[in-house]
């Protein structure tokens, strides 16, 4: 039998305690801003679903920038130090977090990461989101810019499937356009698409792997440290 009485009951406790976590992580998060802006570092929170290109991206970016500004990544996994180590490969110094069961990073645990790496004035900071694009939209961690990846092997229709994180972030970068001869995808319409959820973001049209789109890429992530 149907207790509505009981229903209602539940639902209001589960939004409550969903109210008070996402209240909680947003005082962590502006705590960090304020840590992060005080020492001028810039941090670019990069979500995308698995295999997106995340760490091959934050590999290819460290080495066009690593001589020229201090670099520290935190990982964000559910399990494995695998792309921790990818990183800690090219003397960058990298903090992995594994999330268990959960589906996102929160503020507290960037908080936690940053004690540790103790990233120095100035400085360029990357957090890899857990493989997600759903969860890791409802976070604010903090960070000065949150790039949305989707790559083209994913289909036109992410934009309008899940806009929640596209309408959060500030970059999309569209990976992978080194498959395009290879698939069915409209590059056109992917882009109509990102920019029809949100108007504002930048995009990034690029291969990790061939070098594609990586100069523009780097030359924004320059222009925001130095202002
Ligand atoms: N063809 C092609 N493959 C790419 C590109 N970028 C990444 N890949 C491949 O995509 C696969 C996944 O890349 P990762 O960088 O591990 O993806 P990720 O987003 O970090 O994955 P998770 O951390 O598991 O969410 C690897 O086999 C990469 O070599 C690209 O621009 N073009
Ligand atoms: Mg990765």
């Amino acid at each position: 039998m149907c207790n509505t009485h009981d229903h209602s009951h539940t639902a209001r406790t589960v939004l409550t305690v969903e109210q008070d976590i996402l209240q909680r992580n947003n005082l962590l998060a502006e705590r960090n801003r304020g840590y992060f802006e005080a020492k001028r570092i810039q941090v670019i929170n990069l979500m995308s679903s698995p295999g997106s290109g995340k760490t091959t991206l934050l590999e290819v970016t460290i080495r066009r920038l690593q001589d020229r500004f201090p670099i520290y990544v935190i990982e964000g996994d559910q399990q494995t130090s695998i792309d921790a180590d990818r990183i800690a490969l090219l003397s960058v110094p990298v903090f992995q977090v594994n999330t268990g069961a959960g589906c996102h990073l929160e503020a507290g645990m960037v908080n936690h990461a940053v004690k540790h790496l103790e990233p120095s004035e100035g400085s360029l900071l990357f957090i890899e989101n857990v493989g997600n694009l759903i969860c890791p939209a409802l976070f604010d961690l903090g960070e000065t810019h949150k790039v949305v990846i989707v790559n083209t092997t994913e289909g036109e229709d992410k934009p309008l499937k899940y806009p929640h994180i596209f309408r959060e972030a500030d970059v999309c970068i569209i990976n992978k356009i080194d498959l395009l001869p290879f698939l069915a995808i409209n590059l056109q319409t992917l882009r109509e698409n990102v920019l029809r959820v949100n108007p504002r973001l930048q995009i990034f049209e690029l291969s990790a792997t061939r070098g594609d789109g990586m100069g523009e890429w780097c030359n924004w992530l320059k222009l925001k440290l130095r202002t």
